[in-house]
């Protein structure tokens, strides 16, 4: 193709500006729809697809290059963190085992601990100075062991954690009421999984209150329609792994959200999955809280005033995560 172009034969090296590098490990259904928002929104200037399947990884490579005159340019690489990936910006693990029908996210425990030593050996030698986003499940455990297995400052290691729920729930409460769900706030907090809990006492919409005043105060019939809402967030990936197997399109979006909070060190609030040490009493438990999100990673966490409901729900999610701790040899 040398005919193609005039080289400028004083056209100097590239400038020092450091391209944003990221590695995704694990390029099953979670992977790829990560992959693929994060190339179509473009987040970063080289993204590598890392995973034990090196066919496919190749495959979907060449899949997804053949798209790229439609997109912003990415530089899009199958490798490794010790190769292509080294000294990579972010590195978002979503390898593992995933829930089968019927499954619930702890029991995938043990697989994943095994995989996440193996990978995490090389992370910390060839990307020491990465933050890490951690999605595979039970994602607030794999966030906690990877934090203690890399040694990693507790500001570079965070979970997806409640992301996906809190946008379920706003998607769900948009629709039911018609509005932009961008316009409905409203949060999950605690743990990603079967505890997890809506903080209704904070939700509003464009400012007014979806509880105007407390939960007893409601009508029997506003009651059920929240347990309604919230119940079908809590059994949403339960419900969408009985129908297609799997879930993917909105954690794919729910981390490119996350990607973009720490590339472009947005200080978005995000309820990702962050070590907690002293808040409410919880000692040393990643879960979720509401939390701003920068270039640094985890900056701080916003102090809620949850009612006593809430409260005991947050130490119940931290309770059942201890629980699960206890019987992890790390
Ligand atoms: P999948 O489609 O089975 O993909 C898993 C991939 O991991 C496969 O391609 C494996 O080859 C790969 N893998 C296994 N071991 C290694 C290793 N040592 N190094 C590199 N790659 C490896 O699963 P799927 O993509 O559906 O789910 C992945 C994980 O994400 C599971 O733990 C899910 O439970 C979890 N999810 C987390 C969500 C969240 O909100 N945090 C949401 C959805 C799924």
């Amino acid at each position: 193709f040398e005919q193609i172009f005039t080289p400028n034969p004083e056209a100097e090296k590239p400038t020092p500006i450091r391209p944003r590098k990221g590695v995704i490990i694990g390029v099953g259904q979670v992977g790829m729809a990560c992959a693929y928002s994060l190339l179509i929104q473009d987040c970063f200037d080289e993204l590598i697809l890392q995973d034990v399947a090196k066919e496919k990884v190749e495959g979907e490579v060449m899949d997804l290059l053949h798209g790229m005159p439609f997109l912003p340019p990415t530089e899009l690489k199958g490798g490794t963190v010790a190769d292509e990936g080294k000294d990579a910006d972010i590195v978002i693990i979503t390898a593992g085992a995933a829930q089968k029908p019927g499954e619930t996210r702890l029991d995938l425990v043990g697989k994943n601990v095994n995989i996440f030593r193996h990978i995490l050996e090389d992370v910390v030698k060839y990307c020491p100075n990465s933050i890490l986003l951690i999605v595979s499940n039970p994602v607030d455990i794999m966030t906690y062991v990877t934090l203690k297995i890399t040694g990693f400052s507790s500001s570079r290691v965070m979970g997806s954690g409640t992301v996906l729920d809190t946008a379920r729930l706003r998607s769900l409460i948009g629709k039911k009421l018609n509005i932009d769900s961008r316009s409905v706030h409203a949060y999950i907090m605690g743990e990603h999984g079967d505890s997890e809990f809506p903080v209704w006492s904070m939700a509003n919409i464009g400012g007014a209150k979806i509880i105007p005043e407390t939960w007893d105060s409601l009508s029997q019939n506003d009651k059920d329609e929240l347990d309604s809402l919230f119940n079908q967030v809590r059994n949403a990936a339960y419900e969408i792994i009985k129908l297609k197997g799997y879930t993917s399109y909105a954690i794919g979006l729910a981390v490119t959200d996350i990607v973009k909070a720490i590339i472009r060190s947005q200080e978005r609030i995000l309820t990702v999955s962050t070590l907690i040490n002293g808040l409410y009493g919880i000692q040393d438990i990643c879960l979720s809280i509401p939390t701003v999100v920068n270039e640094r990673g985890v900056l701080k966490t916003v102090n809620l005033s949850l009612n006593e409901t809430e409260k005991n729900q947050l130490l119940n999610s931290a309770k059942v995560l201890q629980e699960v701790y206890e019987q992890l040899q790390l």
